[in-house]
């Protein structure tokens, strides 16, 4: 039973019951409808209180289904019965009321919600428009503004803004004994809001939400779609704007931005530990942080954050105020953000340990090395840890690029290690790669997995190599735009194409803010093994000669006039006018189409490479690293998702033709060849199959 409904005194209760977030599912629609029925049947009653069981109200329609034909009984009509019903029905939601869940709430005559209750039209999220009188109801219920704001950015409000707004008509600890409470007179006198009146123009409102979804949720559909609809409930009468919601929500759910969306939620939600994973996690009360700098004090932070105590490594003491002067930092930017109260603050505080000697730590559970990215350093570090810490302690390295199989060859017990690579700033960003070596055990593996969910971070596993997964396709991404550098486009115009794309900046903005002198140091690493006859850009490093390291030195590939915003550089231009007649190149015009093309065909290439070679599990985590951690635009689904909408026959066909221009570079990848003459997506090939 989906749905449960029993009669208490006058009141009906009936409860979603579809762990574990009550999801509403055709079982779930069915169970509503049966229970207006029931209602409509039972002499007596004044009310039906609706609740959900288990952490969640209702999530929401069942995403899992809007691949199919949409079977009978729909939501709207489902909710439609609801609010028709002649026993007024009471919304009494806890956890989240979400989507079809909110709209759920909006189809009864009375709404009451726990303490810290989100409520939300996040449909937008999931490239759809709210489908079940969402875009109707909510602002006959909150007025235009404030509906078309939540609508059009999908944010959920919690309990108390909800009840500021006009959204529940109450805030209980007890939601459900308070609508048994509830005087019956009151309730019946209540109207519906589909016999409301539309709400109040708003034309600053709507052009507000147009620019804001303008510039935030740009080359998206649904947001625009979701503003239309929302506008129409001035005008137009309830049931027309119903009929229009409901066509739009059903023309949406199978676009390719919507399927991208779904993909990326379902695949953030699959993204734990692999199933041969047989071993136990190590628990971590406390841990080591090797280095202070800005990634070292992001992971210190998001390890505090997530209640584990932490003791920085630092070499010296002036390192160890840089230290702490980071730490201090990120805390003031999330007080300052409202993200870090008085008491959490002082809790953190208490389990931050700053200090030179590795002995002050020597209880860890865990070590995270982020020093300095040199073999060398690693490797002194590494000895010390392994001196310090008892045998039980996982080692980990944030390694971006190095061996880890070479500094797990230094250990003692080699099979302790673990890469646990993060992304700045640490306590932001959602991706965490989790290395696995040569020797690298189950329990180390198990515990990197454990400690992405209590960082609430998306783990992926990648195989050793350099860059491992995803700096590995940015270094091809960064070759490929240079090519075309040297071959006649310039930055601004690349930078354009890929916003165009859908990322919120190219490359070369991107390499101005991360600063230049990092990718040269790693083109310097790895100058000795590079294939002698690979065509080698060498615009990049003649920009670190000249001292345009990106914003930090006020010139990159772009201007900072006074620390401001980046301004096109025309000596930029000439410089790589210079290299091109220096390397004799016949320079050329490129389209934005030609520029988008190269740098994705680039991209897929190269992790089709990473697939085959089994340093990735599937291309599915190739999505979450792309999107999690280098800005691909989640609504294309990441960058292999993006492949299969492309087509593999389409690709091949793509690199076949641009392999006469250079044979090396553009070599299709073997999972490619594999893929087209097989007649599969990425989405279905595996490593070795
Ligand atoms: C909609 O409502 C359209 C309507 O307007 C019109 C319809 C006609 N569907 O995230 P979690 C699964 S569109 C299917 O790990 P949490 C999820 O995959 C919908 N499945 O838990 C996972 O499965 P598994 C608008 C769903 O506590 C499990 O539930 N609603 C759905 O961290 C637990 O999820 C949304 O966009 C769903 N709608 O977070 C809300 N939701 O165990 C989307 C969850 O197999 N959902 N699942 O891995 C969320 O934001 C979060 O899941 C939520 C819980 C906050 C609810």
């Amino acid at each position: 039973m989906t749905v449960t409904f029993r009669r208490e005194g006058n009141a009906g209760l009936v409860e979603l019951a579809n762990p574990p977030v009550n999801a509403m599912g055709l079982a779930v629609r069915r169970g509503l409808l049966e229970a207006v029925r029931w209602a409509e049947a039972e002499a007596g009653l004044d009310r039906i209180v609706v609740s959900g069981q288990g952490r969640a109200f209702a999530a929401g329609g069942d995403a899992r289904e809007f691949d199919g034909e949409p079977v009978p009984p729909h939501l709207p009509d489902v909710l439609d019965a609801i609010e028709a019903c002649p026993v007024p029905w009471i919304a009494a939601a806890h956890g989240v009321a979400l989507g079809g869940g909110a709209e759920l709430m909006l189809a009864c005559r009375y709404r009451i919600a726990a303490p810290g209750t989100r409520i939300g039209l996040p449909e937008v999220t999931l490239g759809v428009v709210p489908g079940a009188g969402g875009t109707q109801r909510l602002p006959r219920l909150v007025g235009l503004a404030a509906a078309v704001d939540m609508i059009a950015t999908g944010k959920p409000v919690t309990a108390d803004d909800a009840y500021e707004m006009g959204l529940v008509d109450a805030v209980a600890d007890d939601p459900v004994a308070h609508a048994l409470a509830l005087d019956a007179a009151e309730l019946a006198a209540r109207s519906a809001l589909s016999s409301l009146d539309g709400p109040e123009p708003d034309e600053m409102a709507i052009d507000k939400a147009r620019a804001s979804v303008a510039r935030r949720m740009r080359g998206q559909v649904a947001p625009e779609k979701a503003i239309d609809l929302v506008a129409l409930s001035v005008s137009e009468p309830f049931a027309g704007a119903l009929r229009q919601e409901r066509e739009t929500f059903i023309a949406l759910r199978t676009t390719d931005q919507a399927r991208a969306l779904r993909h990326i939620f379902f695949a953030e939600r699959a993204a734990k530990a692999p199933d041969w994973l047989d071993a136990e996690a190590q628990r971590i009360e406390s841990a080591i942080v090797v280095g202070g700098g800005t990634m070292g004090a992001g992971i210190a932070y998001a390890l505090l954050l997530a209640g584990i105590a932490v003791t920085v490594i630092e070499t010296d003491a002036d390192g160890a105020e840089r230290a702490r002067a980071h730490v201090a930092s990120i805390m003031e930017a999330s007080a300052a953000r409202g993200l870090l109260g008085e008491d959490k603050r002082a809790r953190i505080e208490a389990a931050l340990t700053i200090s030179t000697d590795y002995a002050d730590g020597a209880s860890a559970d865990l070590a995270i090395e982020a020093a300095f990215e040199s073999m060398e350093v690693k490797k002194v570090v590494f000895s010390a840890l392994e001196e310090a810490l008892p045998t039980h302690a996982v080692l980990a390295t944030n390694t971006s690029y190095l061996d880890l199989d070479e500094i797990a060859a230094t250990l003692k017990s080699p099979s302790r290690l673990v890469g646990l690579h993060f992304f700045a700033p640490a306590h932001i960003m959602k991706l965490l790669e989790i290395v696995q070596g040569a020797a690298t055990s189950h329990a180390a593996l198990a515990t990197g997995f454990d400690l992405a969910r209590r960082l609430r971070k998306v783990p992926v596993l990648s195989g050793v190599c350099d860059g491992f997964i995803g700096n590995r396709i940015l270094a091809r991404y960064r070759e490929a735009a240079d090519t075309l550098l040297m071959d006649g486009a310039t930055p601004w115009q690349i930078d354009e194409a890929m916003v165009a794309f859908g990322y919120a900046m190219g490359p070369y903005e991107a390499q101005d803010l991360s600063g230049l002198d990092i990718a040269y140091a790693n083109r310097k690493r790895q100058a000795e093994t590079r294939d002698p006859n690979r065509r080698y850009i060498p615009i990049a490093d003649r920009m670190v000669h000249e001292g345009r390291l990106g914003k930090k030195t006020g010139v990159g590939w772009y201007r900072y006039p006074g620390g401001g915003g980046k301004v096109e550089d025309p000596l930029v231009e000439d410089l790589v006018a210079e290299e091109a007649h220096f390397a004799k190149v016949a320079r050329r015009d490129f389209t934005s189409e030609d520029i988008e093309r190269r740098l994705l065909l680039a991209m897929i290439n190269e992790a089709a490479d990473i697939l085959a070679e089994g340093i990735a599990q599937s291309a599915a985590d190739i999505d979450l690293v792309t999107v999690f951690g280098y800005g691909f635009p989640r609504w294309r689904g990441g960058l292999m998702h993006h492949a299969d909408t492309l087509a593999v026959d389409a690709i091949l066909a793509d690199l076949r033709a641009l392999e006469t221009e250079d044979p090396i570079v553009w070599r299709p990848s073997a999972a490619i060849v594999a893929c087209a003459e097989r007649g599969i997506g990425f989405a279905e090939y595996r490593p070795g199959s």
